[in-house]
């Protein structure tokens, strides 16, 4: 935010604390300054968070990179409006940051290692602070080097001043993968435990071990990128089911769900047996709502849906092969209250899922975020490629960051960047700084506002559109941990 967005909201903050004040008396800049502090002082939610290597236990115990020695890390939930002070203390033996997934904060808040800030080093300590708006659900997770795969990610809400859904519970579900090694992730590929590109979610999560960095010798040098690893586990809050504890549900409430995806390298298509959902925001801007029998979130992705409790039972979530509820990976237990035993319920669902898709969904206007309107000022079309025959390198363009060309862009101007996925994996790509909309679909009215968007492999496309409305370097890339370490990112730069 700017200075002057800061002052401005800041008076009107205080004014609703301070009676008598009045909002257009002349203030001068000491007054105003006095009313920053003191709106800090009332209006600052502070958070201390540790990144440290700790023991965590997801139904099997293992070294994992945690936030104050949890994975996820705690959830971070303020009111909008409110100012977020994270001090964060590097007890790593690396460097760290932390990048606030989806909520377009001031560009040096961004956490992005040698982009928006130098990275903080071992013993150090560094306070990010921004203010908590639009209201949504959101993440925050490192962006250094492999960590996000190591367990340093965690939710972040803003609730609204005033919540227009009616709901009578609400569950937070941040869904991750794991390959079980001290060190997490790339430790399970650098020991050899990877998994081939033919072999991802949606088509089974089969063993499948490869040795190596990679089927070809040229690959395999130490400073090569990593290949994704052979994930062991996949959890909700940081349990898998069988450890877990059900949410509990009762016949007769509205449930709504904030279902948040920061695995480093798995897509679910999720399926809760007995019941359909229905989405009301994606990436935490409000969207018509409607209902589906499917959710499928790639990494980077968070949805809030509402489910209707009216189907008493043991009821799994889980994943859905190729579209069929057969050969499943259960994620988690939803349990009415009063169900005795431990059978589960059957999913007697019969007929085609409906699962969303982009050009299903209709954003709700939002005075807060302009539309794109008008005419297109700046274009850029994205071609996405790498990964072929084993390769750990991933491409925009035909190059590897940091020799991607940057996306240069003024301040005011209206961009489309268009993309092309000429890979076999799909490509979760996500933009910091901003909202998009995704322009599947040019009759709609109110196109959704998202900020990272699943790009289908073998020749997938995808449009999307911005107001460059937030100065500064932002990283654009794909949110694939793997991919993106293994090249497929680039910079949006304002010049
Ligand atoms: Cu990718």
């Amino acid at each position: 935010m700017n200075r002057r967005d800061f002052i401005y909201t800041g008076i009107g903050g205080v004014t609703a604390f301070t009676t008598g004040l009045k909002l257009f008396s002349k203030i001068n800049d000491k007054e105003v300054t006095q009313l920053l502090e003191d709106e800090n002082k009332s209006n600052v939610r502070e958070y201390k968070i540790n990144a440290e290597i700790s023991e965590i236990d997801i139904g099997d115990k293992f070294k994992a990179w945690t936030y104050n020695s949890k994975a996820p890390g705690p959830e971070i939930r303020v009111k909008e409006g409110e100012i977020i002070r994270v001090v964060l203390k590097n007890n790593l033996p690396d460097s760290t940051t932390i990048h606030w997934h989806g909520i377009p904060v001031p560009n040096a808040m961004d956490g992005v290692p040698g982009i928006t800030q130098e990275p903080i080093k071992p013993g150090e300590t560094f306070v990010y602070e921004f203010k908590a708006q639009p209201a949504g659900s959101y993440l925050y997770h490192s962006h250094v080097g492999y960590q996000l795969d190591q367990g340093l990610y965690g939710p972040l809400i803003v609730e609204p001043e005033r919540e227009l859904l009616s709901y009578d519970r609400e569950y937070t579900i941040v869904l991750a993968d794991w390959a079980v090694f001290d060190g997490g992730g790339p430790e399970a590929s650098r020991a050899g435990h990877t998994r081939s590109s033919m072999d991802m979610m949606g088509r089974g999560m089969g063993m499948m071990h490869r040795g190596g960095r990679g089927m070809i010798g040229r690959f395999s040098s130490d400073d090569t990128p990593l290949l994704e690893p052979n994930y062991d586990a996949y959890t909700i809050n940081g349990k898998v089911n069988k450890y877990s504890t059900p949410f509990m549900l009762k016949e007769g409430d509205r449930v709504r769900l904030r279902i948040m995806n920061p695995s480093s390298a798995t897509i679910y298509t999720l399926r809760l047996a007995g019941h359909s959902m229905t989405i009301t925001h994606a990436d935490g801007r409000p969207v018509k709502p409607f209902s589906m029998d499917a959710l499928r979130i790639g990494m980077g992705e968070r949805y809030d849906v509402l489910i209707r409790a009216d189907n008493p039972g043991r009821w799994s979530l889980y994943t859905l092969k190729d579209g069929t509820p057969a050969g499943g990976y259960r994620l988690a237990t939803f349990l009415y209250k009063g169900i005795q035993g431990d059978s589960y319920s059957d999913d007697s669902f019969s007929g085609r899922f409906i699962v969303n898709r982009y050009w299903d969904m209709e954003g709700i206007p939002d005075d807060k975020i302009p539309g794109v309107k008008g005419e297109i000022d700046r274009r850029f079309n994205l071609t996405l490629s790498g990964g072929m025959m084993g390769s750990p390198y991933w491409t925009i363009n035909g190059r590897i960051w940091p020799e991607t060309d940057d996306l240069n862009i003024n301040e005011g101007e209206r961009v489309r960047i268009e993309y092309f996925n000429h890979s076999m994996m799909p490509h979760p790509m996500h933009l910091h700084g901003h909202f998009f909309e995704v322009v599947n679909n040019n009759q709609r009215k109110s196109p959704p506002l998202k900020d990272t968007i699943i790009i289908e492999p073998h020749m997938g496309t995808g449009v999307i559109d911005f107001v460059a409305d937030n100065p500064g370097d932002w990283f654009h890339h794909c949110h694939n941990l793997y991919h993106l370490m293994g090249g497929m990112a680039n910079v949006l730069r304002y010049r």
